[in-house]
């Protein structure tokens, strides 16, 4: 009830983190592009398989000699059974997905303060999700309502003729390529989400798109792994190129990230062979790290930014860019570029990590010397009360429906999932 989120309430108050002041409003009025890296990690980021850059273009973002990006190369995700959904959720509401389940299948008419109606109720945006499947997959055609996603381009909207299309749908060139004509047609400013598909589980790759050799571990999944994210690097370097040739890139911020890990632990004796290493339960959460790119125009980048970060930052980080305060809101994460952030990551399991140590299965382990922390601090284990502290309240907020009795500010309306729907394209 009430007295509920009044809890809520004063823990992410106090949890807030005051703008970076020359970055608050940098990015007032700009588009945002945000880009969805299906199953990227980290790990992907300057690798090299068969003497080969595996991602060349993401790379060259990642250390481009003009500073236009920054690169958060501590950057986790935390979803769980939701997957997809889940990053979808927590980048767009600074919620947790739930430790069971998926809040998109079972919270879908809950009360949400999400970036799409907030954007569109403070600044005039209008914003649309891009993906190239039915758009019932992960009831995101329920979600989006409540969300406030103005406009959802799903598969009625693009050629899925076959050639197009593999594993779960729409080939990621096509995806861009068909995308531009309708960023074109939307109304400035938008928070425009182009989620990405090909790079998924199990990394099915037609021959002609596969423009390097599989790395030879001798599991096929973990083996094709680099042939869809060399793909998807490629569909990205041409979707850049194309927003440029648009007039739609210099006005844009642009975000990049990675959803969720690719490669399970099912997978470890493939990826000792990747990594060089044992897969312990240290390193498997060090593998849990996915990229986060974001450019800002107008802003130089900082290069590489080595901040202990989470998807669970991203709606107050962009809120502040565009000059939005985030103090209203009831967010768990902080804003990344914030002398204030919180730099913990918390796993939707329990586990967390920080820049000095982590917490993984019931033990505290020292990043740096990747020992066992035998004797763990009484800091070491107030941190573990506060992550699983912040994990119940936010699991509170879904299960309780909480954002009913919470008003944000004066001008805050609540989101009417009449307003939206969904056609299929006319033809
Ligand atoms: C399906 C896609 C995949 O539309 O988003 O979801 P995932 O399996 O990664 O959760
Ligand atoms: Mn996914």
């Amino acid at each position: 009830d009430s007295d509920d989120i009044t809890e809520v309430q004063n823990y992410t108050k106090t949890k807030y983190a005051e703008p970076n002041e020359e970055l608050f409003g940098a990015g007032e009025g700009k588009n945002i592009i945000k880009i969805h890296l299906e199953s990227f990690q980290s790990f992907l980021i300057d690798y090299e398989l068969h003497g080969e850059e595996v991602t060349p273009f993401l790379n060259s973002l990642v250390h481009d000699e003009d500073r236009d990006f920054t690169y958060f190369d501590n950057f986790f995700h935390q979803t769980g059974q939701g997957k997809t959904a889940d990053a979808e959720l927590t980048t767009d509401t600074s919620l947790y997905g739930l430790s069971q389940g998926s809040a998109f299948s079972t919270k879908a008419n809950n009360t949400y303060q999400a970036l799409p109606a907030i954007l569109e109720q403070q600044q005039g945006y209008t914003s649309a999700v891009f993906h190239g499947d039915g758009k019932s997959f992960w009831n995101r055609d329920k979600v989006y309502k409540s969300l406030g996603v103005n406009e959802f381009y799903y598969d009625s909207y693009y050629d899925m003729s076959e050639e197009n299309v593999i594993n779960y749908g729409l080939k990621d060139k096509p995806f861009f390529d068909e995308s531009i004509p309708y960023l074109e047609e939307m109304d400035q400013p938008f928070y425009a989400h182009m989620m990405t598909l090909t790079h998924h589980h199990p990394y099915l790759i037609d021959e002609e798109d596969a423009t390097i050799a599989p790395a030879e571990t001798g599991d096929p999944s973990v083996d094709r792994y680099f042939q869809t994210a060399r793909y998807l690097d490629e569909a990205l370097e041409q979707f850049f190129k194309d927003l440029k040739e648009a007039g739609l890139y210099e006005d844009s911020i642009i975000m990049i990230y990675g959803d969720h890990y690719g490669i399970s632990e099912n997978h470890n004796r493939a990826m000792k062979e990747i990594t060089g290493e044992e897969i312990t339960p240290l390193k498997n959460s060090e593998l849990q790290r996915v990229p986060f790119i974001i450019r800002v125009p107008g802003l130089d980048g900082q290069g590489i930014n080595h901040e202990f970060s989470s998807l669970i930052d991203v709606m107050p980080t962009l809120l502040h860019l565009v000059g939005i305060d985030a103090q209203d809101y009831i967010l768990f994460g902080t804003d990344m570029f914030s002398e204030n952030h919180k730099g913990y990551v918390p796993f939707r399991n329990g586990d967390f990590v920080t820049e000095e140590y982590s917490y993984i299965n019931g033990i505290y382990y020292d990043n740096q010397s990747k020992e066992e922390i035998t004797e763990p601090t009484e800091e070491m284990s107030h941190m573990k009360e506060t992550v699983h502290h912040e994990l119940e309240l936010s699991d509170r907020v879904l299960n309780g429906d909480l954002l009913r009795f919470y008003t944000p500010n004066e001008e805050w309306e609540p989101v009417n999932r009449d307003d939206y729907s969904y056609p299929e394209k006319k033809v």
